[in-house]
Formats: structure tokens, sequence, C-alpha cells
């Protein structure tokens, strides 16, 4: 169970911000009011940036900084759509292209109540950094909507994927922007979005979206991607320490796309899920997940995790509560923003956890990323851990690009590959800036870095 976001560090100051930071930081408050994950999100990387402006001057004097905390173009529109009832129902669409010094913007669309331009906005900044990581030519965006597909049925599910697309599709394209999916848009939703913008255009556009379906233009390994590839970016944690998955206790949060194929490439290299949760509770199963079993109850039936303790004996459901209770020796929190705080952290660290990465978007708080620094517990923040999607992603517009389909085992080891690379590039990033080990200083720095330099090729624009 995720608790209610709490606005922690207005009253728990953290690391002192450089100056000129500072001045970045209190113009994005100032800019951007009433939006606290956006304001997370940019302070997170502005704590990292302190060693990079005394070193490159330059990306002050440039107002590199500043411009990139300003989305390039945010985009807010209506989507009306009829209910199966014949009601009419109204929700906002967002599209945020933030950064395309890389490449076209990139990045998911998230349908879920709780969203709003704040959380679209952190979405879209933490993917410009992630995107950079890759090593991939993709800029960063993101985009959603407030709509609620749970309890809708498919026919209500595509007419809102078909009102959402009348308006998104004049802003996107295969050189322009290419969305995907993220909470709540999946194959699905994909697919709709992707008949209704090629029936607008009349263009067979396959590169304008990722995580298309096999048959029409999609790449093998992209629904597996996100999850394999935070599970592989832990594996070169461990390996760093002559460790592997061998024999380790694992605990997920969130049953989704991340969180299933993390549990199926954990169960690959030997480890044990034994724990995995949705927003209203978490199952146990100490024998370790049955992946089968978890698939049909969240990807066929669409149902409720407790339906898993219903049909598997031994395992056992908590309804609310915390998975995090749940003690491990790796984390792996799959499910949504700030679903750790301090609290959970120091759960986590007396349960024995030695690693925490981070499959979903900013899932830890800034407190809980302190306590886990403070116990020596390693952490993997989600823009370099989870950025196996959106590669995968960049993978299938290459593929879509040359009208050719590759193999899953090639595939899935360009995914291995691109995943050690951000893995070493974070640590070679924190060696030359004197911070050893710390991920998420290499991360940040190192995705800065790529864009800085391109911006500043590129001129004030
Ligand atoms: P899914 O919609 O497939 O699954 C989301 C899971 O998280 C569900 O189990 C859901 O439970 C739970 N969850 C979502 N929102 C909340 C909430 N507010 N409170 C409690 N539980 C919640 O999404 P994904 O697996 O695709 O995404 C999970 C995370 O991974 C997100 O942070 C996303 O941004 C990130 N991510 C996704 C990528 C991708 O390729 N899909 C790539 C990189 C990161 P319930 O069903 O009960 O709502
Ligand atoms: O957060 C993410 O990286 C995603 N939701 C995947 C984005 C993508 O374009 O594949």
């Amino acid at each position: 169970m995720v608790r209610a976001w709490w606005p922690f560090w207005n009253d728990d100051p953290v690391t002192a911000l450089d100056t000129k930071l500072q001045d970045v930081y209190d113009e994005v408050l100032g800019r951007n009011p009433g939006e606290q994950e956006f304001h997370q999100a940019v302070r997170e990387v502005l704590e990292s940036l302190g060693p990079v402006v005394s070193k490159h001057p330059e990306y002050v004097d440039a107002a590199v900084i500043h411009r990139i905390c300003e989305p390039e173009r945010q985009i807010i529109f209506r989507v009306p759509w009829t209910d199966d009832r014949g009601n009419v129902q109204l929700n906002r669409g967002f599209r945020v292209e933030f950064n395309s010094a890389l490449g076209p913007y990139k990045g998911g669309l998230r349908f879920h109540p709780s969203v709003y331009l704040g959380i679209v906005k952190f979405l879209g900044f933490e993917q410009i950094f992630k995107n950079s990581l890759t090593g991939m030519p993709i800029g960063g965006g993101k985009g959603g909507s407030d709509f609620d597909p749970k309890g809708r049925s498919d026919a209500e599910v595509m007419r809102f994927c078909q009102s959402f697309m009348t308006e998104l599709h004049r802003h996107i394209g295969e050189y322009t922007d290419v969305p995907a999916g993220d909470i709540g848009v999946g194959g699905r939703e994909i697919g709709y979005l992707f008949g209704q913008y090629k029936r607008i255009t009349n263009r067979y556009e396959s590169g304008v979206l990722t995580g298309k379906g096999l048959s029409w233009g999609g790449s093998l390994v992209r629904t597996e991607a996100t999850g394999y590839g935070t599970v592989f970016f832990v594996d070169e944690i461990l390996k760093t320490s002559g460790q592997s998955f061998d024999g380790k206790a694992v605990v997920v949060s969130g049953s989704g796309n991340v969180a299933i194929y993390a549990v199926e490439k954990v169960h690959q290299l030997g480890g044990t899920v034994v724990a995995c949760s949705d927003s209203a509770g978490y199952i146990v199963d100490e024998d370790g997940i049955d992946l089968e079993l978890l698939k049909d109850v969240k990807e066929v039936r669409r149902a409720r995790i407790s339906e898993y303790a219903d049909a598997r004996p031994g395992a056992r459901y908590v309804a609310g509560g915390s998975v995090w209770d749940v003690p491990c020796d790796i984390a792996l929190p799959c499910a949504t923003q700030n679903e750790i705080d301090e609290a959970e952290a120091v759960a986590l660290i007396k349960g024995g956890a030695k690693v925490v990465a981070e499959g979903a978007n900013m899932p830890c708080t800034p407190a809980a990323v302190r306590a886990f620094a403070d116990a020596g517990v390693v952490f993997a923040p989600g823009k370099a851990a989870n950025a196996g999607g959106v590669a995968t992603s960049a993978l299938e517009m290459q593929q879509n690009a040359s009208r050719d389909a590759w193999s899953f085992e090639h595939t899935e080891e360009r995914l291995a590959e691109i995943m050690r690379g951000i893995h070493d590039r974070c640590l070679t990033t924190a060696d030359e800036y004197d911070v050893p080990g710390n991920y998420v200083a290499g991360a940040n720095i190192a995705g800065f870095i790529k864009v800085a330099d391109a911006m500043i090729a590129l001129g004030v624009i």
C-alpha cells in the first residue's frame, strides 16, 4: 500500500545548494507553484550538480541549467468521451515536451487519476537525464491523463484513447515526439492510440509510438524491458562485490508491467521474489512468486493481487500495510513515486536489505535515500536502473526505421549491454567527481553533461 505523498523536505532541509543552483531552484519554485513532485525531481538533480558547475562555469553562464528546468512546450487539452451507458465523461490530457537536444521527445503516457501537470513535469524532467544515460538519440518528454482505466470496459478504454489521440496526433511524430506506455498504459492502450493516429493521418508511421504489438511494428523484449533492465542493473551492482542473485530474497512492489518482468528475471538469475503488491495490499509467498499465476491474475484477468493468494496455497494476503515490512536482501520498488519514505526505508534496513534499485520513477523520497546512504545500503536511482524500458523503445524505433525485426536473444543482449554501459558510466562519473560508488551523483552528472553540451552546441534556442 502506498501512502499519500507528504511535502517532507520543506520541514526537513537537505543538502544546501550552491548559490547559483539555489537561484535556479528558487525560480523553479516561483514559476511552478504547487507542483511538489516536479520541485522534488529538480532539487534531486541540482543537489548533484554543485561539483559540475564549479568545474564547468559555462553551464551557468549559458543558462543551461535554467533552460533545462523549463519545458520546451507544454500541451494541455480536453478529452471528452462517452461511457458504456451513454454518459459524456471528461478528462484532461497532457504532453510535456521537455527537452529535444539529443533527439525527438521520448517518454511514456500515464493514465491514472492522480495525474496533473506536476506529475507529468517530474516524469518528463527525469526522462531527459534517463534518456541521455541510455546513450541513444532521444530527448525527454512525458504525457498522460487523469483518466482511470480501472473498472472500464475495453470499449470505454478505446473511446477514451481515440479521443485522447484526436488531439495528441498533431503534436507527435517519428521525428518530433514519440510516446509509449507508463502506469495504466500498456499494449491494449498503445493499440487503440496507434489505430487512431493511423486513421487520422492516413500514415502507417510505426515510429510514432513504441510498445506496439509484435504484428504491427513492435519489438520483442519491449514488454519485459524495464523489469529485466532493472534486474540486469542490480546484477551489475552485485558483481562489483563478487556476488550474484543466487539465493537472494527479493521484494518487489507493484504487480504491473515493470514488477512482473522484474520478478521473471530475478527468478531466471537464481533469486527468489517473496512478496509483491498493488495499491490495495500485498502478498507474501515464501516459496517464491508463481509467475504464471501472477501473470494470469494481473495481465489476463486484470484482477486484484489478493486473488493471487486465494489461488495459491501457502501464500498470504495483507490488506493495506507496507510490503517493505517483509524482510529481504534486495528491494525493487516498481509501483509509483514516493512509495518509500523514511519509515519504510528504516523497515527495509531492519529487514536486512543491502541493495535498493528503483524500477519505478522516484519511488524513494529524499529522506529514504538518505537513510539508505547512512546505513550503507547501495541505492540505484530510477534514471539509471529503469532506463531499460526507454532504451528498448529506442531499439524499437531503430527496427521501425530500418523495417527490420530482431530476435529475442539479440534484443535482450542489446538491453543487457546498455544496462552494463549505464552502470559503468554512473560509477566512472562518480569516481571522476570524487563521490565513488554514488550512483545518484553518477547518474545525474553523466545524464546532465551530455544534454548540457548538446544544448550549448545548438545555441540559445
Ligand atoms: P502498471 O500500470 O503496469 O502497474 C503499476 C503498478 O503500481 C500496479 O501494481 C499499481 O497498483 C501500482 N500503483 C500505481 N500507482 C499507484 C499508486 N498511486 N499507489 C499505489 N500503487 C500504485 O505500470 P508500470 O509497471 O508500467 O509502471 C510502474 C512504475 O514504473 C511507474 O513509476 C512508471 O513510471 C515506471 N516505469 C515504467 C516503465 C515502463 O516501461 N512501463 C519504464 C520506466 C519506469 P494498482 O493496479 O492497484 O493501481
Ligand atoms: O518512464 C519511462 O521510462 C517509461 N515509461 C518508458 C518510456 C518509453 O518511451 O519507452
